[in-house]
């Protein structure tokens, strides 16, 4: 009877190992990670412990690199998805803005003027529209591990304090190449144009645009924008969150045991990120917009009312793009936004 016992115990440890090691076997030397972004900015630092922490618990069986900048896509940043979708890239760490040009409900997060706080976005992307993104991206081939933030998007320029909507007239702003986001600075007298993000600095040291839009501690800080724009405001138009995701079938490659530490992994690194790139913006710690000022900014912080000015010369962009996110999407989204006050 034991002896019957230890046959099984070694076959079943025997077979455990070489599923084990076949499985492991067919790991790559090397998983791609895409960021839009440099490596020093929070969003790039998140993809790197990200990186770092399924590396250490893996005992280095998935080792990620982390291509910067927008490297796996030559600059290209709205193409993000696709190479991801493609596998060229395994990882990613991708704003919801990027994707949304090839993934049409994402443009939910670049509705004009409708979160009106992080506790809106919380609500959101935490609750049932968040699953059914999840969803949306796993039938697309993309597993969402976690959500980071990149955050909301304020308005930076170089000729004048925007305090009105008569002031952003005639502004040259730049802004990602995403319709919605054209449409929504012409609505508000802006002209806008398109550029890469590449592109979009050395556009701000040559002055070759009046302003741009981006967030204050993930981007704009980091990046020293009061080297080239005196004003900024804010005025919390769009909300942009950070999506960690992996590609189905990289991970379905993966061990059971190994898809849960890259999971954790994942939740741990983008909960962190978030936390950074909101310090200093939520009252009553504003210390974020003092060091814009203690560079030599005016910083303008529209009140509500004001706000729903900018927000009253928009509605045809939201009426145009709710359709377009899907309508129901939308309406769940206002709900949860609404049960959060
Ligand atoms: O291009 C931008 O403005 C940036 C870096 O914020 C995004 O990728 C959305």
């Amino acid at each position: 009877m034991l002896k019957r016992v230890l046959v099984i115990l070694v076959l079943v440890s025997f077979s455990f190992i070489c599923s084990f090691t076949a499985v492991a076997g067919n790991y790559k030397k090397e998983y791609k990670m895409s960021v839009v972004v440099g490596p020093k900015l929070p969003w790039g630092a998140g993809a790197t412990k990200f990186a770092d922490l399924v590396r250490e618990r893996t005992d280095g069986r998935i080792n990620i690199k982390v291509y910067t900048s927008s490297s796996l896509m030559a600059g290209k940043q709205t193409n993000e998805f696709l190479i991801h979708r493609q596998g060229v890239a395994d990882f990613c760490f991708a704003s919801t803005i990027n994707w949304s040009t090839t993934i049409k409900p994402l443009n939910l997060f670049n509705l004009p003027f409708f979160f009106p706080d992080y506790k809106a976005l919380d609500a959101v992307t935490q609750g049932e529209v968040g699953a059914e993104i999840a969803d949306m991206l796993s039938q697309k081939g993309v597993t969402l591990l976690a959500w980071g933030e990149n955050g909301f998007r304020e308005i930076t320029n170089s000729k004048r304090a925007i305090t009105k909507p008569a002031d952003l007239e005639g502004l040259k702003i730049r802004v990602v190449g995403t319709p919605v986001f054209i449409e929504t600075m012409k609505a508000l007298g802006a002209n806008p144009v398109n550029m890469n993000w590449g592109d979009a600095q050395v556009a701000f040291q040559q002055g070759v645009v009046d302003g741009q839009e981006n967030p204050v501690v993930a981007i704009e800080i980091p990046v020293k924008i009061w080297q080239f724009h005196q004003f900024a405001t804010i005025w919390r138009y769009v909300i942009d969150p950070l999506m960690l995701t992996v590609n189905n079938k990289v991970m379905a490659s993966f061990s059971k045991e190994d898809q849960k530490i890259i999971q954790q992994a994942a939740v741990e690194a983008a909960d962190e990120q978030r936390l950074i790139v909101r310090k200093g913006l939520i009252a009553p710690d504003l210390s974020a917009l003092d060091l814009l000022r203690s560079h030599g900014m005016e910083v303008t912080v529209l009140d509500t009312a004001t706000r729903d000015q900018f927000k009253a010369k928009t509605t045809a962009v939201y009426a145009k793009w709710a359709p377009v996110v899907g309508t129901d999407l939308v309406k769940k989204a206002e709900k949860a936004i609404a049960a959060s006050r």
